[in-house]
């Protein structure tokens, strides 16, 4: 998984002699010790690069097959108002999937090899993506509980020490800023609505709750690479700290909505001044991560076709960059 190219890869700094490797390494961290961005042309270990390829890609992937869920309600958006919000922000996930897609071609690796690995169904994306959008309250739940897990994320992203990752994570995540207050926008909206409406938004909160919690990964005895990439500056904060930090903000908006978070086990810890949560169905997890969520076929069915769709287009522009290319060469 994630290989395919990969092992071309880093080939310079995997085939130095181990001293220079072990002098590079040293000089390597202390650039990142001391919050120095490590920029495409630097020297960096290939593990580095690998983890960064993993995660950025696995990041574009999730912001592409993000717009699908919400992309399902654009036609039938209950207001014309909220139909253009709702195609900005979907046109929004696209553009953060063009910014992360670039980010990882900086570190050597083919867009196209990406996609490819994503059609293939041998790339992860964000478990969350793999759940029905029933109902309109969904597009909301969606704002508020994913784009908000999404910022809880990304923030600390901003000063992941590959710069650009780093910066590709700040202009995301203003534009995630807003896509949480539509979310919640729309929450408000139902839940001061009538009895139906307010019903509608408790149960988009049933659905959408505990998957927003697996959003931040595997907990941290079990993430694989939470310390080395801890290390490394790419994380900044551990899976469990930021889903704590999630649940923390996000109950007091639930009880300003009106709405019950569905955990019997919810309660606030006075001493420890944070909400203890219950515990999270790792085998719900692990089984979407499988492919076999609720959604996972009709998502890689989804992104097929669009890409088949889409063949025309990607030849046209080939086909325009060539007419671009030889004329300014006939002309030179
Ligand atoms: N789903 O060792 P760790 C969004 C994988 S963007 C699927 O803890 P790591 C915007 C993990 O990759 C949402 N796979 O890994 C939006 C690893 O895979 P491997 C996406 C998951 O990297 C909103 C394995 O499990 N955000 O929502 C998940 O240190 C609304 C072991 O895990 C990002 O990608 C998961 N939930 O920490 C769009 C942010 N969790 O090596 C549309 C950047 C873990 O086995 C609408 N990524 N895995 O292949 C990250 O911050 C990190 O990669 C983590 C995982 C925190 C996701």
């Amino acid at each position: 998984m994630y290989t395919q190219g990969l092992d071309q890869l880093g080939r310079s700094e995997l085939h130095v002699p181990t001293a220079e490797t072990a002098a590079l390494e040293q000089g390597f961290l202390a650039r990142v010790d001391r919050e120095e961005k490590i920029e495409p042309k630097d020297w960096m270990p290939a593990a580095y690069r690998q983890t960064l390829i993993r995660q950025i890609s696995q990041h574009a992937h999730s912001e592409i097959v993000g717009m699908l869920p919400e992309g399902n309600w654009i036609t039938r958006a209950p207001t014309l108002k909220r139909k253009a919000v709702l195609i900005a922000k979907v046109q929004d996930e696209g553009g953060h999937g063009a910014y992360l897609y670039s980010a990882a071609e900086t570190l050597g690796v083919a867009r196209s090899d990406l996609i490819d690995q994503l059609l293939a169904g041998t790339a992860k994306y964000s478990s969350i993506f793999n759940y029905p959008t029933v109902s309109w309250a969904d597009v909301g739940a969606i704002g508020w509980l994913v784009d908000g897990a999404a910022i809880m994320n990304q923030i600390p992203l901003c000063r992941c020490s590959y710069g650009p990752y780093a910066r590709a994570m700040v202009r995301i995540c203003k534009e995630e800023s807003f896509h949480q207050r539509q979310g919640f926008e729309i929450m408000l909206t139902l839940a001061r609505g009538t009895r139906e409406q307010r019903a509608m938004a408790q149960a988009a909160l049933d659905r959408w709750w505990w998957p927003s919690l697996m959003m931040f990964g595997p907990s941290d005895v079990d993430s694989k690479h939470g310390a080395q990439s801890t290390r490394w500056k790419i994380k900044r904060v551990s899976n469990d700290d930021l889903r704590q930090k999630f649940v923390d903000v996000t109950v007091p908006q639930a009880d300003f909505l009106g709405l019950k978070v569905p955990d019997p086990d919810l309660a606030w810890d006075a001493a420890g001044q944070h909400y203890r949560f219950g515990t999270i169905d790792w085998t719900e997890f692990n089984e979407v991560l499988k492919g076999n969520g609720p959604c996972n076929h009709e998502r890689l069915a989804a992104r097929r076709r669009a890409h088949e769709e889409g063949a025309w287009v990607r030849e046209a522009a080939l086909a325009y960059a060539d007419k671009q290319r030889n004329r300014q060469a006939s002309a030179a």
